[in-house]
């Protein structure tokens, strides 16, 4: 059986009253939302005859996805994130076509305040026997002038895919630092190189996930936040090139230009040129930082993020 009484005046009227529309007072921004969401939620009930059961299991879920701290989990697994940068990307196409690096999604894990360093930072502790890697490069601007002074904001999970902060067996800002580039505008770190994240396996992203028939891993990967004054800042990552989930993400944030090689360095010369005591694996990456040309780029609204 199914009944159609979206579109009488009953409904219409409980909508709106639901949504504060036919309040004088709160906000209008909000009010739209909130009425189009609840429109959107009430045709869906009706076009797919969702059951009480189906409704009330959804919103146990929302009560559990809130309690667990997943709901950035969620919204990056349902390719939201991913779409926020699509819809970025397409708006900068039509303001400016000249392109930097590409941007991919922060994700739920960083952390504010990780130590600074000028040039060069250790990001691992010793700790852990992960291999070795080298990353460096240069920030630089569309024309290829390198940026001095611009920060490098880097956070990667460790070999077993966890991040520290919320992996409290790390200690605080393992695997998190700020490198400011030097005068020639570079920057380079050492760290070991990061497994792939997976979602909690007991949590709800996961359990949603499974019930559609999806994983919830992703692929090797470091994440950065790059900024200078004057510049558009770039939320990006990079991926580690061979893992066999590069392209089967959770989370869709791989990109083509984010996938830099990952070159063996096993010869004497090289691992005594870094004092290093073992082989490594070492990756040169340049960003490109576009000019903050339209006065919205150095408006940055910032996401709330763990404090460490
Ligand atoms: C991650 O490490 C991540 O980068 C994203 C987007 C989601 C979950 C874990
Ligand atoms: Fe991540």
């Amino acid at each position: 059986m199914s009944v159609a009484i979206i579109n009488t005046t009953e409904v219409q009227q409980l909508l709106d009253a639901a949504s504060g529309l036919s309040s004088q007072t709160g906000d209008t921004r909000a009010k739209e939302i909130v009425h189009r969401i609840l429109s959107d939620l009430c045709k869906t009930i009706e076009d797919l005859n969702v059951t009480p059961d189906e409704l009330w299991a959804g919103v146990d879920y929302l009560n559990d996805l809130g309690r667990a701290g997943e709901a950035a989990l969620l919204t990056a697994g349902f390719g939201l994130e991913h779409f926020l940068d699509l819809r970025l990307d397409a708006e900068e196409a039509l303001l400016d076509p000249r392109k930097g690096t590409s941007r991919t999604i922060e994700g739920p894990l960083y952390v504010e305040g990780a130590p600074m360093s000028k040039g060069f930072a250790r990001l691992d502790d010793g700790t852990e026997q992960g291999k070795v890697l080298i990353m460096h490069g240069l920030v630089h601007d569309i024309n290829g002038r390198p940026i001095a002074g611009g920060i490098v904001d880097v956070w990667h999970a460790n070999t077993k895919g966890l991040y520290s902060h919320f992996d409290k067996s790390q200690p605080p800002f393992n695997l998190r630092r700020r490198i400011e580039t030097d005068e020639n505008g570079r920057y380079e770190f050492q760290s070991i190189v990061p497994s792939g994240y997976g979602c909690p396996p007991d949590g709800p992203t996961q359990a949603l996930l499974s019930t559609i028939g999806r994983h919830g891993r992703r692929p090797a990967h470091i994440h950065f936040f790059v900024y200078a004054p004057g510049y558009q800042k770039l939320t990006t990552q990079i991926n580690i090139a061979g893992d066999p989930l590069l392209h089967d993400d959770f989370a869709f944030a791989t990109r083509d230009d984010l996938i830099p090689d990952v070159v063996e360095r096993a010869d004497p010369e090289s691992i005594k040129a870094k004092g290093l005591p073992t082989p490594f694996v070492e990756v040169e990456f340049d960003f490109v930082l576009r000019p903050a040309s339209d006065p919205r780029h150095g408006v940055v609204l910032r996401r709330r993020a763990a404090v460490g």
